[in-house]
């Protein structure tokens, strides 16, 4: 490979593309559940690349301040591999928050509102939050849910986004909390507080399990409600709260860094199935 393609190659793993996409798929499934199938337009576009650009600056600026940690957690990363220097994840992270923020001008007040508070919220998470027990999960749950809601804010109407957000929130949350399980060696050597470090293993999870039991006991409830058809209930029954009891159960029975790794891996491919069962669910 060429040296300005391997540069390339590094550049787009450190904006972290599956999660991007999954923003990306969130903004619009939040459009949509706001105004009905096929009412996403340019504004919907606009925003999810936004929300895009957004996270790949946050997943950017997240590994520049955590250079230390990931030296021993994810040797492998570009930034401790040695493959894009700090200072040039720095740029690239302020140049994509720039142009994330900056799109939101093209829809609303509100989308750059939206923008600029994920942006800051982003910023003070890996400066501070992220080393702070619970605080740090829950803001990048919180953020998760959000832009479900920024789809909503494109389309001027936030009601239907309310549930998909609320799924995201959970669900993030309990995995943010798995990654902090798998991270306990790195965090502990650099002074993060994470709930793992602090509390031990046991207790994240115990913490985490509770997240992963709130995604289930939930799941049902717009169905129910008759907000979603009946496609919904098996998609996420199987797709997810079967899955979910199956990495509850060998997360408590081994809460290993190589377990924790595989489980909070499979839990980000999970979050296509979830989607998809919302996605179904709203088909008319
Ligand atoms: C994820 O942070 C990135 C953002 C943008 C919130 P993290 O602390 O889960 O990342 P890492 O994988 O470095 O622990």
């Amino acid at each position: 490979m060429s040296a300005s393609m391997e540069k390339l190659t590094a550049y787009l793993e450190l904006s972290r593309p599956i999660n991007g996409l999954i923003a990306f798929i969130s903004v619009f499934l939040g459009a949509m559940f706001a105004r009905g199938i096929g009412l996403a337009g340019m504004d919907t576009f606009i925003v999810a690349i936004s929300a895009l650009l957004i996270l790949s600056a946050g997943n950017g600026f997240n590994d520049y301040c955590d250079h230390e940690i990931d030296r021993i957690n994810k040797p492998q990363r570009p930034i401790p591999s040695g493959r894009i220097k700090r200072h040039e994840a720095l740029i690239f992270s302020l140049v994509l928050l720039g142009l994330g923020t900056g799109l939101g001008f093209l829809v609303n007040r509100y989308a750059v509102a939206i923008a600029t508070f994920v942006s800051c919220c982003l910023v003070v998470y890996a400066v501070w939050l992220k080393r702070t027990p619970f605080a740090g999960n829950l803001v990048v749950g919180l953020l998760t849910g959000l832009t479900f809601i920024a789809g909503g804010v494109a389309v001027a109407s936030i009601r239907g986004t309310l549930v998909p957000a609320t799924f995201a929130f959970l669900f993030t949350t309990a995995r943010e909390i798995v990654k902090d399980i798998e991270d306990i060696e790195g965090d502990r050597q650099n002074n993060a507080r994470t709930i793992a470090v602090l509390w031990g293993k046991r207790a994240a999870v115990c913490i985490a399990l509770c997240f992963m039991f709130a995604v289930i006991a939930f799941s049902p409830i717009p169905y129910l409600l008759n907000w979603y058809s009946w496609c919904y209930l098996p998609t996420v029954v199987i797709g997810v709260d079967l899955v979910l009891i199956y990495f509850a159960i060998r997360l408590w029975r081994d809460a290993s860094q190589e377990n924790s790794a595989k489980i909070q891996r499979w839990m980000k491919w999970d979050i296509f199935v979830g989607l998809g069962a919302i996605y179904l669910g709203s088909l008319p």
